[in-house]
Protein backbone atom coordinates (compact mmCIF):
# COMPACT_ATOMS: atom_id res chain seq x y z
CA UNK A 1 0.00 0.00 0.00
CA UNK A 2 1.62 3.49 -0.87
CA UNK A 3 2.18 5.94 1.93
CA UNK A 4 0.40 9.13 2.31
CA UNK A 5 0.93 12.31 4.57
CA UNK A 6 -2.05 14.06 4.26
CA UNK A 7 -2.68 17.81 4.55
CA UNK A 8 -5.67 19.60 5.90
CA UNK A 9 -6.61 23.48 5.74
CA UNK A 10 -9.02 24.66 8.19
CA UNK A 11 -10.16 28.20 6.93
CA UNK A 12 -12.97 30.43 8.16
CA UNK A 13 -15.86 29.36 5.98
CA UNK A 14 -14.65 25.68 5.78
CA UNK A 15 -14.06 23.84 9.20
CA UNK A 16 -12.50 20.88 9.45
CA UNK A 17 -14.48 18.38 11.86
CA UNK A 18 -13.65 14.77 12.78
CA UNK A 19 -15.94 13.35 9.53
CA UNK A 20 -14.46 15.10 7.09
CA UNK A 21 -11.20 13.86 8.24
CA UNK A 22 -12.95 10.50 8.70
CA UNK A 23 -14.47 10.74 4.97
CA UNK A 24 -11.00 11.76 3.54
CA UNK A 25 -9.43 8.74 5.46
CA UNK A 26 -11.96 6.45 3.49
CA UNK A 27 -11.24 8.03 0.18
CA UNK A 28 -7.71 7.50 0.60
CA UNK A 29 -8.34 3.77 2.02
CA UNK A 30 -11.02 3.63 -1.19
CA UNK A 31 -7.88 4.44 -3.88
CA UNK A 32 -5.52 2.41 -2.22
CA UNK A 33 -3.46 4.67 0.14
CA UNK A 34 -2.53 4.45 3.86
CA UNK A 35 -2.12 7.43 5.87
CA UNK A 36 0.96 7.71 8.30
CA UNK A 37 1.01 11.40 8.87
CA UNK A 38 -1.87 14.02 9.32
CA UNK A 39 -1.11 17.94 9.55
CA UNK A 40 -3.54 20.32 9.99
CA UNK A 41 -3.56 24.04 9.66
CA UNK A 42 -5.98 26.65 10.45
CA UNK A 43 -5.40 29.64 8.30
CA UNK A 44 -7.64 33.06 7.56
CA UNK A 45 -7.40 32.23 3.62
CA UNK A 46 -4.79 29.90 2.02
CA UNK A 47 -1.05 30.53 1.14
CA UNK A 48 -1.08 31.59 -2.62
CA UNK A 49 2.45 29.80 -2.74
CA UNK A 50 2.00 26.63 -0.63
CA UNK A 51 -2.07 26.67 0.37
CA UNK A 52 -0.28 26.04 3.97
CA UNK A 53 1.81 28.47 5.76
CA UNK A 54 5.86 28.37 5.54
CA UNK A 55 6.24 26.84 8.86
CA UNK A 56 3.93 24.03 8.51
CA UNK A 57 5.67 23.45 5.13
CA UNK A 58 9.37 22.97 6.50
CA UNK A 59 7.44 20.82 9.55
CA UNK A 60 6.12 18.32 6.27
CA UNK A 61 9.66 18.40 4.64
CA UNK A 62 10.99 17.81 7.81
CA UNK A 63 9.15 14.81 8.73
CA UNK A 64 9.65 13.25 4.58
CA UNK A 65 13.30 13.35 5.44
CA UNK A 66 13.03 10.72 8.32
CA UNK A 67 10.25 9.13 7.46
CA UNK A 68 9.36 7.32 3.81
CA UNK A 69 6.44 7.88 2.20
CA UNK A 70 4.93 7.94 -1.15
CA UNK A 71 3.39 11.25 -1.35
CA UNK A 72 1.14 14.37 -0.35
CA UNK A 73 -2.44 14.32 -0.71
CA UNK A 74 -4.13 17.38 0.37
CA UNK A 75 -7.63 17.18 1.27
CA UNK A 76 -8.86 20.31 -0.50
CA UNK A 77 -8.16 21.38 -4.15
CA UNK A 78 -4.48 23.23 -4.68
CA UNK A 79 -4.02 25.97 -7.46
CA UNK A 80 -1.87 25.20 -10.35
CA UNK A 81 0.71 27.29 -9.13
CA UNK A 82 0.67 25.85 -5.52
CA UNK A 83 1.01 22.70 -7.29
CA UNK A 84 3.82 23.29 -9.25
CA UNK A 85 4.99 25.06 -5.88
CA UNK A 86 5.06 21.83 -4.16
CA UNK A 87 6.54 19.93 -6.89
CA UNK A 88 9.79 22.28 -6.77
CA UNK A 89 10.20 21.53 -3.15
CA UNK A 90 8.65 17.68 -3.05
CA UNK A 91 9.79 14.85 -5.11
CA UNK A 92 7.12 11.98 -4.32
CA UNK A 93 3.49 12.55 -5.31
CA UNK A 94 1.65 15.56 -5.07
CA UNK A 95 -2.41 15.02 -5.08
CA UNK A 96 -5.15 16.89 -4.45
CA UNK A 97 -8.95 16.35 -3.40
CA UNK A 98 -10.04 16.32 -7.12
CA UNK A 99 -7.42 14.38 -8.11
CA UNK A 100 -7.85 12.03 -5.21
CA UNK A 101 -11.38 11.42 -6.29
CA UNK A 102 -10.90 10.95 -9.89
CA UNK A 103 -8.31 8.22 -9.15
CA UNK A 104 -10.94 6.45 -7.48
CA UNK A 105 -13.77 6.80 -10.07
CA UNK A 106 -10.93 6.07 -13.09
CA UNK A 107 -10.41 2.67 -11.04
CA UNK A 108 -13.88 1.96 -10.61
CA UNK A 109 -15.48 2.83 -14.50
CA UNK A 110 -16.45 -0.25 -16.12
CA UNK A 111 -18.90 1.22 -18.86
CA UNK A 112 -16.88 2.72 -21.96
CA UNK A 113 -18.76 6.33 -21.17
CA UNK A 114 -17.85 6.51 -17.69
CA UNK A 115 -14.34 5.73 -18.44
CA UNK A 116 -14.44 8.35 -21.18
CA UNK A 117 -15.86 10.91 -18.61
CA UNK A 118 -13.48 9.90 -15.98
CA UNK A 119 -10.26 10.14 -18.38
CA UNK A 120 -11.82 13.74 -19.40
CA UNK A 121 -12.29 15.10 -15.99
CA UNK A 122 -8.92 14.26 -15.32
CA UNK A 123 -7.43 15.70 -18.41
CA UNK A 124 -9.30 19.16 -17.93
CA UNK A 125 -7.94 18.99 -14.96
CA UNK A 126 -4.53 18.20 -14.91
CA UNK A 127 -3.98 20.51 -17.95
CA UNK A 128 -3.47 23.47 -16.05
CA UNK A 129 -1.42 21.75 -13.24
CA UNK A 130 1.15 20.04 -16.32
CA UNK A 131 3.70 21.47 -15.17
CA UNK A 132 3.47 20.29 -11.39
CA UNK A 133 3.04 17.02 -12.10
CA UNK A 134 5.88 14.53 -11.38
CA UNK A 135 9.79 15.84 -11.12
CA UNK A 136 10.56 15.42 -14.87
CA UNK A 137 7.85 17.93 -15.75
CA UNK A 138 8.02 19.95 -13.03
CA UNK A 139 11.88 21.29 -13.82
CA UNK A 140 10.51 22.68 -16.88
CA UNK A 141 8.60 25.31 -15.04
CA UNK A 142 10.05 28.45 -17.16
CA UNK A 143 12.58 30.83 -16.46
CA UNK A 144 16.47 30.91 -17.05
CA UNK A 145 18.00 27.91 -17.69
CA UNK A 146 14.70 25.71 -18.90
CA UNK A 147 13.40 27.23 -21.97
CA UNK A 148 15.04 24.98 -25.26
CA UNK A 149 13.71 21.54 -25.64
CA UNK A 150 12.10 21.06 -22.41
CA UNK A 151 9.62 24.01 -23.09
CA UNK A 152 8.95 22.32 -26.55
CA UNK A 153 8.31 19.18 -24.74
CA UNK A 154 5.91 21.05 -22.53
CA UNK A 155 3.78 22.61 -25.36
CA UNK A 156 3.74 19.42 -26.94
CA UNK A 157 2.01 17.69 -24.41
CA UNK A 158 -0.12 20.32 -23.78
CA UNK A 159 -1.40 20.48 -27.58
CA UNK A 160 -1.79 16.62 -27.68
CA UNK A 161 -3.19 16.71 -24.27
CA UNK A 162 -6.16 19.12 -25.73
CA UNK A 163 -6.01 16.79 -28.91
CA UNK A 164 -6.93 14.31 -26.88
CA UNK A 165 -9.57 15.66 -24.78
CA UNK A 166 -11.64 16.66 -28.05
CA UNK A 167 -11.37 13.62 -29.55
CA UNK A 168 -12.96 12.08 -26.12
CA UNK A 169 -15.96 15.02 -26.29
CA UNK A 170 -16.86 14.16 -29.67
CA UNK A 171 -16.68 10.56 -28.98
CA UNK A 172 -18.90 11.25 -25.87
CA UNK A 173 -21.15 13.27 -28.01
CA UNK A 174 -22.24 9.87 -29.92
CA UNK A 175 -22.28 7.59 -26.56
CA UNK A 176 -24.91 10.99 -25.35
CA UNK A 177 -27.18 10.14 -28.65
CA UNK A 178 -27.47 6.69 -27.89
CA UNK A 179 -28.37 7.35 -24.35
CA UNK A 180 -30.84 9.40 -25.32
CA UNK A 181 -32.31 7.30 -28.10
CA UNK A 182 -33.14 4.60 -25.28
CA UNK A 183 -34.63 7.68 -23.06
CA UNK A 184 -36.92 9.16 -25.60
CA UNK A 185 -38.04 5.30 -26.32
CA UNK A 186 -38.89 5.04 -22.36
CA UNK A 187 -40.35 8.49 -22.45
CA UNK A 188 -43.09 7.51 -25.13
CA UNK A 189 -44.29 4.32 -22.80
CA UNK A 190 -46.38 5.52 -19.84
CA UNK A 191 -43.98 4.12 -17.18
CA UNK A 192 -43.44 6.34 -14.37
CA UNK A 193 -39.66 7.24 -13.86
CA UNK A 194 -38.23 7.23 -10.93
CA UNK A 195 -34.38 8.46 -10.02
CA UNK A 196 -32.69 6.90 -7.26
CA UNK A 197 -29.94 9.94 -5.95
CA UNK A 198 -28.27 10.20 -2.47
CA UNK A 199 -24.91 10.02 -0.62
CA UNK A 200 -22.49 7.21 -1.57
CA UNK A 201 -22.85 4.39 0.82
CA UNK A 202 -26.29 5.86 1.54
CA UNK A 203 -28.27 2.50 0.02
CA UNK A 204 -29.54 3.27 -3.43
CA UNK A 205 -28.18 0.26 -5.03
CA UNK A 206 -29.36 -2.16 -2.08
CA UNK A 207 -32.66 -0.06 -2.53
CA UNK A 208 -33.11 -0.43 -6.28
CA UNK A 209 -32.83 -4.62 -5.91
CA UNK A 210 -35.97 -3.89 -3.41
CA UNK A 211 -37.74 -2.10 -5.68
CA UNK A 212 -37.40 -4.00 -8.72
CA UNK A 213 -35.83 -7.41 -9.85
CA UNK A 214 -32.36 -6.21 -10.16
CA UNK A 215 -29.45 -8.67 -9.06
CA UNK A 216 -26.89 -6.17 -8.26
CA UNK A 217 -25.49 -6.26 -4.92
CA UNK A 218 -25.04 -3.00 -3.04
CA UNK A 219 -21.57 -2.28 -1.97
CA UNK A 220 -20.06 -1.08 1.07
CA UNK A 221 -17.43 1.13 -0.55
CA UNK A 222 -17.56 4.80 -1.41
CA UNK A 223 -18.70 4.69 -5.04
CA UNK A 224 -19.39 1.64 -5.78
CA UNK A 225 -21.66 2.46 -8.72
CA UNK A 226 -20.63 4.80 -11.67
CA UNK A 227 -22.59 3.63 -14.59
CA UNK A 228 -26.27 4.35 -14.08
CA UNK A 229 -28.61 1.49 -14.45
CA UNK A 230 -32.17 1.47 -15.05
CA UNK A 231 -34.70 -1.43 -14.28
CA UNK A 232 -37.86 -2.33 -14.66
CA UNK A 233 -40.38 -2.39 -11.47
CA UNK A 234 -44.31 -3.48 -10.81
CA UNK A 235 -46.89 -2.48 -7.99
CA UNK A 236 -50.16 -3.00 -7.52
CA UNK A 237 -50.73 -2.29 -11.50
CA UNK A 238 -48.71 0.21 -11.59
CA UNK A 239 -45.36 -0.48 -14.07
CA UNK A 240 -42.31 2.29 -13.21
CA UNK A 241 -38.52 2.08 -13.85
CA UNK A 242 -35.83 2.86 -11.40
CA UNK A 243 -32.56 4.78 -12.11
CA UNK A 244 -29.70 4.00 -9.97
CA UNK A 245 -26.83 6.70 -9.70
CA UNK A 246 -23.41 7.94 -8.57
CA UNK A 247 -23.38 8.84 -4.96
CA UNK A 248 -22.68 12.29 -4.09
CA UNK A 249 -19.86 13.19 -1.74
CA UNK A 250 -18.54 16.51 0.17
CA UNK A 251 -16.80 19.21 -2.50
CA UNK A 252 -17.21 17.07 -5.18
CA UNK A 253 -15.06 18.14 -7.92
CA UNK A 254 -16.60 20.41 -10.68
CA UNK A 255 -15.29 18.88 -13.55
CA UNK A 256 -16.90 15.59 -12.05
CA UNK A 257 -20.41 16.81 -12.09
CA UNK A 258 -19.82 18.10 -15.59
CA UNK A 259 -18.72 15.21 -16.62
CA UNK A 260 -21.01 12.74 -15.17
CA UNK A 261 -24.06 15.50 -16.03
CA UNK A 262 -25.13 12.98 -19.30
CA UNK A 263 -25.29 10.08 -16.77
CA UNK A 264 -27.08 12.22 -14.30
CA UNK A 265 -29.76 13.11 -16.69
CA UNK A 266 -31.66 10.88 -15.93
CA UNK A 267 -32.39 12.41 -13.12
CA UNK A 268 -33.21 15.42 -14.86
CA UNK A 269 -35.73 13.25 -17.25
CA UNK A 270 -37.57 11.43 -13.62
CA UNK A 271 -41.30 12.31 -13.07
CA UNK A 272 -39.75 11.50 -8.80
CA UNK A 273 -36.37 11.61 -7.02
CA UNK A 274 -36.49 9.13 -4.03
CA UNK A 275 -33.61 10.99 -2.20
CA UNK A 276 -32.17 7.74 -0.16
CA UNK A 277 -30.22 8.87 3.12
CA UNK A 278 -28.22 6.80 5.59
CA UNK A 279 -29.90 7.46 9.00
CA UNK A 280 -27.20 5.89 10.62
CA UNK A 281 -24.42 8.25 9.11
CA UNK A 282 -22.67 10.37 11.56
CA UNK A 283 -24.47 13.13 9.99
CA UNK A 284 -27.45 13.11 7.85
CA UNK A 285 -28.06 16.49 7.46
CA UNK A 286 -24.95 17.57 5.98
CA UNK A 287 -25.10 14.64 3.66
CA UNK A 288 -28.82 15.89 2.52
CA UNK A 289 -27.71 19.34 2.52
CA UNK A 290 -24.64 18.31 -0.42
CA UNK A 291 -27.04 16.39 -2.09
CA UNK A 292 -29.49 19.17 -2.55
CA UNK A 293 -26.62 21.00 -3.32
CA UNK A 294 -25.83 18.95 -6.62
CA UNK A 295 -29.82 19.06 -7.23
CA UNK A 296 -29.71 22.61 -7.46
CA UNK A 297 -26.75 22.71 -10.05
CA UNK A 298 -28.58 20.21 -12.24
CA UNK A 299 -31.39 22.43 -11.77
CA UNK A 300 -33.90 19.79 -10.74
CA UNK A 301 -34.36 20.69 -7.22
CA UNK A 302 -37.90 21.89 -8.11
CA UNK A 303 -39.26 18.08 -8.91
CA UNK A 304 -41.34 15.94 -6.12
CA UNK A 305 -39.00 14.16 -3.89
CA UNK A 306 -39.62 11.46 -1.27
CA UNK A 307 -37.33 11.14 1.50
CA UNK A 308 -36.18 7.70 2.10
CA UNK A 309 -34.42 7.12 5.44
CA UNK A 310 -32.50 4.14 4.67
CA UNK A 311 -30.97 1.99 7.65
CA UNK A 312 -33.32 2.31 10.14
CA UNK A 313 -32.11 -0.99 11.64
CA UNK A 314 -29.25 0.90 12.66
CA UNK A 315 -28.71 3.17 15.54
CA UNK A 316 -29.42 6.77 14.67
CA UNK A 317 -30.82 10.02 16.07
CA UNK A 318 -34.31 10.48 16.75
CA UNK A 319 -34.13 14.49 16.87
CA UNK A 320 -33.05 14.12 13.27
CA UNK A 321 -35.53 12.12 11.82
CA UNK A 322 -38.28 14.05 13.25
CA UNK A 323 -36.84 17.67 12.20
CA UNK A 324 -36.85 15.56 8.38
CA UNK A 325 -40.19 14.22 9.16
CA UNK A 326 -41.32 18.17 9.40
CA UNK A 327 -39.13 19.27 6.01
CA UNK A 328 -39.90 16.79 4.21
CA UNK A 329 -42.20 13.76 2.91
CA UNK A 330 -40.07 10.75 4.36
CA UNK A 331 -40.59 7.12 4.71
CA UNK A 332 -38.16 5.45 6.99
CA UNK A 333 -37.35 2.29 5.71
CA UNK A 334 -34.18 -0.80 6.20
CA UNK A 335 -33.51 -1.97 2.76
CA UNK A 336 -30.74 -4.63 3.82
CA UNK A 337 -34.00 -6.05 6.80
CA UNK A 338 -36.70 -5.40 3.90
CA UNK A 339 -38.34 -2.96 6.12
CA UNK A 340 -41.22 -0.80 5.30
CA UNK A 341 -40.72 -1.24 1.29
CA UNK A 342 -44.51 -2.07 0.80
CA UNK A 343 -44.63 1.25 2.84
CA UNK A 344 -42.50 3.38 -0.25
CA UNK A 345 -44.01 1.59 -3.17
CA UNK A 346 -47.43 2.52 -1.77
CA UNK A 347 -46.28 5.99 -2.14
CA UNK A 348 -44.90 5.64 -5.17
CA UNK A 349 -48.44 4.67 -6.36
CA UNK A 350 -50.08 6.89 -4.57
CA UNK A 351 -47.73 9.51 -6.97
CA UNK A 352 -48.21 7.95 -9.64
CA UNK A 353 -52.14 8.55 -9.29
CA UNK A 354 -52.18 11.62 -8.24
CA UNK A 355 -50.00 12.94 -11.52
N1 LIG B 1 -27.69 -2.02 8.15
C1 LIG B 1 -28.06 -1.65 6.92
N2 LIG B 1 -27.15 -1.60 5.94
C2 LIG B 1 -27.55 -1.22 4.71
C3 LIG B 1 -28.90 -0.87 4.43
N3 LIG B 1 -28.99 -0.53 3.12
C4 LIG B 1 -27.74 -0.67 2.60
N4 LIG B 1 -26.87 -1.10 3.55
C5 LIG B 1 -25.43 -1.37 3.38
O1 LIG B 1 -24.76 -0.16 3.09
C6 LIG B 1 -23.69 -0.38 2.15
C7 LIG B 1 -23.86 0.51 0.94
O2 LIG B 1 -25.00 0.11 0.22
P1 LIG B 1 -25.17 0.43 -1.34
O3 LIG B 1 -26.54 0.01 -1.71
O4 LIG B 1 -24.04 -0.11 -2.12
O5 LIG B 1 -25.05 2.04 -1.32
P2 LIG B 1 -25.04 3.03 -2.56
O6 LIG B 1 -25.81 4.24 -2.14
O7 LIG B 1 -25.48 2.35 -3.80
O8 LIG B 1 -23.50 3.41 -2.64
P3 LIG B 1 -22.66 4.03 -3.88
O9 LIG B 1 -22.97 3.23 -5.09
O10 LIG B 1 -21.26 3.89 -3.42
O11 LIG B 1 -23.06 5.46 -4.00
C8 LIG B 1 -23.74 -1.87 1.82
O12 LIG B 1 -22.80 -2.52 2.65
C9 LIG B 1 -25.15 -2.28 2.19
O13 LIG B 1 -25.25 -3.64 2.56
C10 LIG B 1 -29.85 -0.92 5.51
O14 LIG B 1 -31.03 -0.63 5.38
N5 LIG B 1 -29.36 -1.32 6.72
MG1 LIG C 1 -24.51 2.08 -5.54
Amino acid sequence: MEKFITVFLELPKEPVDQYYIDETFSLINTAGGEVVQTFIQKREIPDVNFAIGKGKVDEILAYTENTEVDGIIFSFNLTPTQMKNWSKIFSGKIIDRTQLILDIFAQRATSNEGKIQVELAQMEYNLPRLVGMGTTLSRLGGGIGTRGPGETKLEMDRRHLREKINKLKKELAKIKKIRETGRKNRQKSDILKIALVGYTNSGKTSLLKRLTKSDIEGENKLFATLDPVTKKGYHQGISYTVTDTVGFVQNLPHQLVAAFRSTLEEVVYCDLILHVVDISSPDPLLQIRTVNKVLEELNVHQKPVIMVLNKIDLPHENWVLSNLHKDYQCVEISAKENLNIDKLKDYIKKFYDNK
